[in-house]
């Protein structure tokens, strides 16, 4: 099998996983690296032995020699980066938040259309195991017809002191985070017609929200809460784990902290560890998120080559970045917002 090219566009906080994932995936490897911050790029560069190293995105584009890149900057330069990799013709990954706006994440979208190259978001939540185990439990018809749900991430751990730039936008928890949980909610229960949030600032020393409770109304009638707190301190630490509650027809999935899987239904009640594997390079409690990673990243190669839609494609993704933008508008006029009137 040939092995695929890439380039690395941002060697910052979470690149080193996306890199770590990669000398793992199977079928890829990255060539050329790519940071404006000379530091990083060295960091980066020395830790995983590439040589082609640029401090320009349009240099790094202009030199070419790879078959994909990879975008692990933070939101604000997205747009640019996958124009210029349209421009390129090069098939392109990008970092969540796909962009600052749903109007920029849009015209990414068209441009990476119009010149016929493959667009993922990485938005690698619904990749990590005990959200996989889920589905499987749903789709082997576990608990019938599911129409009522809750997508819960509640958390006192400090999130800033790696990503100090989460402290100081306008928005935090719904765009850093809830944007992961609703792309679940979205994963597991479908598509979703309205949304209603509310939220809130707890910690004085940030600048946006690090709470959110949002209501969605799904296209297929269920209806499920996704609810996202950084404030929330408690006795046993639970980042970052998604817990899941499920009611369906026929039965019930909890998935519980600690990575528990418990199905109810007319056979009684089995309780499953779907923990996630802990890979060599890992390290706790982050090895749930750096294990998605490797996973989103195995897919994207292997669809490529198969020449196959993306499971979180950037027009996918733009059905959760609505939400994403719908929550804080509702938010700000405390009125339900319409999501189809925005796609
Ligand atoms: P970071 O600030 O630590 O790193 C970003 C790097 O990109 C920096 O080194 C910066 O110099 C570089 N950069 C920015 N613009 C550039 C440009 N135009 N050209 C070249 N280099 C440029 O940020 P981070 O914490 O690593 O986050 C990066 C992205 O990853 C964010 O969008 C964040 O939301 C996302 N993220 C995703 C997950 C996940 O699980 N999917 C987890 C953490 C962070
Ligand atoms: O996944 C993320 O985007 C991270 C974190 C889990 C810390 O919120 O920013």
């Amino acid at each position: 099998m040939t092995e695929l090219k890439g380039a690395l566009i941002g060697c910052g906080f979470f690149a080193i996983n996306q890199m770590h994932a990669w000398n793992d995936v199977e079928g890829a490897r990255i060539t050329a690296i790519c940071d404006r911050d000379p530091e990083r790029l060295k960091v980066v560069g020395d830790q995983f032995g590439i040589d082609r190293r640029y401090s320009d995105a349009e240099a790094l584009f202009a030199d070419g020699g790879f078959d994909f890149v990879d975008i692990a900057t933070t939101a604000e330069s997205h747009r640019a980066l996958v124009e210029m990799a349209a421009r390129s013709n090069i098939p392109v990954i990008c970092q969540k938040p796909f962009a600052k706006t749903l109007s920029d994440a849009k015209a990414m979208v068209m441009a990476c259309r119009h010149a016929g190259v493959a667009l993922m978001v990485h938005e690698n939540f619904r990749w990590q195991t005990p959200i996989q185990a889920v589905r499987k439990a749903l789709d082997a018809g576990a608990i019938g017809i599911p129409f009522w749900g809750r997508f819960s991430f509640r958390s006192g751990y400090d999130v800033f002191s790696g990503q100090p730039y989460l402290a100081q936008g306008e928005r935090f928890i719904i765009e850093d985070l809830g944007i992961h949980t609703i792309d679940i909610a979205r994963y597991i229960l479908g598509d979703v017609r309205s949304v209603t949030a509310r939220t809130k600032r707890v910690n004085p020393k940030i600048k946006g929200e690090d709470v959110a409770t949002i209501l969605l109304d799904h296209e297929n009638g269920a209806t499920s809460v996704v609810d996202v707190s950084y404030a929330t301190k408690l006795s046993r630490e639970p980042f970052p784990e998604t817990l899941i509650e499920l009611d369906g027809s026929e039965g019930t999935i909890r998935l519980t902290q600690g990575y528990g899987l418990q199905v109810t239904n007319a056979q009684g009640t089995t309780t499953t560890d779907v923990s996630p594997k802990l890979l060599p390079w890992a390290s706790r409690p982050w090895h749930n998120i750096q294990e998605s990673v490797h996973a989103i990243q195995q897919h994207w190669v292997d669809q490529l080559k198969r020449g196959a839609e993306h499971s979180t494609s950037g027009a996918d993704n733009l059905k959760t970045f609505a939400l994403v933008e719908a929550a804080y508008d509702s938010a700000a006029k405390g009125q339900t917002i319409d999501v189809g009137a925005m796609l």
